[in-house]
């Protein structure tokens, strides 16, 4: 707020995400559940104190019906969530095409999709079209919501275009942009086919956030050797306006976990872990089901550690709990039998009737337990092959207390600032 020129008073921020933070499930014609997500920007944002916040996003269902959209427009409101409906065309080219296929994968420099460039290059053109509606469906959320003196905070790679409608629309609406993956290189960036419009938009934002600083300097570098502007040490300038670029480590409200502990269902599991455990090592690993989490990499390195120290097999388990992501994706299922494949395979080399090395589940855990499994285990493995951050490995360590487990973490993780250490 500061870098916005805005402080004092309890500020209206209205938070625009892909996804909100709750899932709604309908359990009948004007009935909806909700339910928290998992997923590193709910866990980050968990954290905002001290404003006055609306979450606008997708509710990750499609509701063709008027009654349907009232009821869960009603039911979100009372946890200050603002649905935007996207239908199933728009969804399937927007969200699986555009932005899990071609951006996800390139800004953790995965590349473009190799397997039928042709067919790529056909659908391109169709998911960037519906990319740019999509962010004008969600900016249409926004103006009848939005009230003067407003923050917008836009995240992530999905919403790269918000920021130029939004300004179109009014041009003193006080806009930010955080991207929570990293920002690749400019030459892996400049591959991109809709580079230039993409940046062009994401500069319309007042301030443009990244993880670090290397984020930071590769959009800059973008926008300098794409657009050919001018970069600044305060940001991008292009014709007298600045947009400035800075960098915001996100964090978690290491408090929450350390609170969560204390509850009695959290201490309830930590007694059934340790009983169930007792006597052996336990690793843990919690990801999203990701190809840019290292899952399978990392049940291979276990497999190589079991087969060089056989004296461990039956001393060290490993806990993967791999919450499933983006189903509807064929990359995404493939990744799925593969890692299944993996732990049937190593489970049944160096399984006994009495006991498994690897135990997977894919789900998502809630709260409490989740906070006990990282309390209890000795080692939390986070293996990305790249992040924009990694916030489990903030959790593992705020929940360890003063166990002092291990956390291995690879080089492709950004760990910026622990002060509980
Ligand atoms: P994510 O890729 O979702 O976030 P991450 O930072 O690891 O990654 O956060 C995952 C969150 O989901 C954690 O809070 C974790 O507790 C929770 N979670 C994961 N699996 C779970 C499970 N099985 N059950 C319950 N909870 C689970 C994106 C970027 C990251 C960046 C964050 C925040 O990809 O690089 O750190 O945003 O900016």
């Amino acid at each position: 707020f500061r870098r916005l020129g805005l402080r004092g008073m309890k500020q209206r921020l209205l938070v625009v995400a892909n996804r909100l933070p709750v899932s709604a499930n309908r359990r009948g014609e004007d009935q909806w559940s909700l339910e928290i997500s998992a997923g590193g920007l709910v866990s980050a944002l968990l954290g905002v104190k001290d404003v006055d916040a609306k979450w606008i996003g997708w509710a990750g269902v499609n509701v063709p019906d008027e009654v349907g959209q009232q009821a869960l427009t009603n039911a979100l409101a009372e946890k200050r969530c603002i649905p935007v409906f996207l239908d199933e065309e728009i969804v399937h080219q927007y969200y699986n095409g555009y932005c899990n296929n071609i951006l996800w994968p390139l800004f953790h420099y995965l590349g473009l999709p190799q397997e039928d460039r042709l067919a790529t290059t056909r659908n391109f053109e169709s998911q960037f079209d519906a990319y740019k509606r999509a962010n004008q469906m969600f900016a249409d959320v926004v103006y009848q919501h939005y009230q003067e003196g407003d923050v917008i905070w836009c995240h992530d790679y999905h919403l790269m275009f918000l920021p130029r409608c939004l300004k179109e629309h009014d041009i003193n609406m006080k806009v930010g942009w955080f991207l929570h993956t990293p920002f690749p290189s400019s030459e892996i960036y400049r591959t991109l086919p809709s580079r230039s419009e993409l940046l062009r938009s994401v500069l319309c934002a007042d301030l443009v956030g990244f993880h670090t600083y290397d984020y930071a300097r590769h959009f800059v570098s973008a926008c300098t050797r794409i657009l050919g502007l001018e970069g600044t040490p305060e940001g991008v300038e292009d014709q007298g306006k600045l947009t400035r670029v800075a960098a915001f480590p996100i964090g978690i409200d290491s408090d929450r976990f350390k609170r969560a502990l204390d509850i009695d269902a959290a201490k309830r599991h930590v007694n059934e872990l340790k009983q169930r455990f007792a006597g052996r090592k336990v690793m843990l690993g919690v990801d999203r089901l990701d190809m840019i989490k290292g899952i399978p990499q990392k049940i291979l390195a276990f497999e190589k550690f079991l087969e060089e120290n056989p004296e461990w097999i039956d001393k060290v388990v490993l806990l993967q709990i791999a919450v499933p992501t983006r189903t509807d994706v064929p990359e995404y299922q493939k990744l799925t039998s593969q890692v299944h494949e993996i732990v049937g395979r190593i489970n049944g080399r160096f399984g006994t009737l009495s006991a498994v090395p690897i135990h997977h589940l894919d789900r998502s855990l809630d709260f409490h337990a989740l906070c006990a499994l990282y309390a209890v285990t000795d080692v939390a493995l986070v293996t990305s092959l790249r992040d924009g951050m990694n916030l489990v490995s903030y959790e593992y360590v705020a929940c360890q207390g003063s166990k002092k487990g291990v956390l291995i973490l690879s080089e492709h993780n950004r760990l910026v600032l622990v002060p509980f250490l």
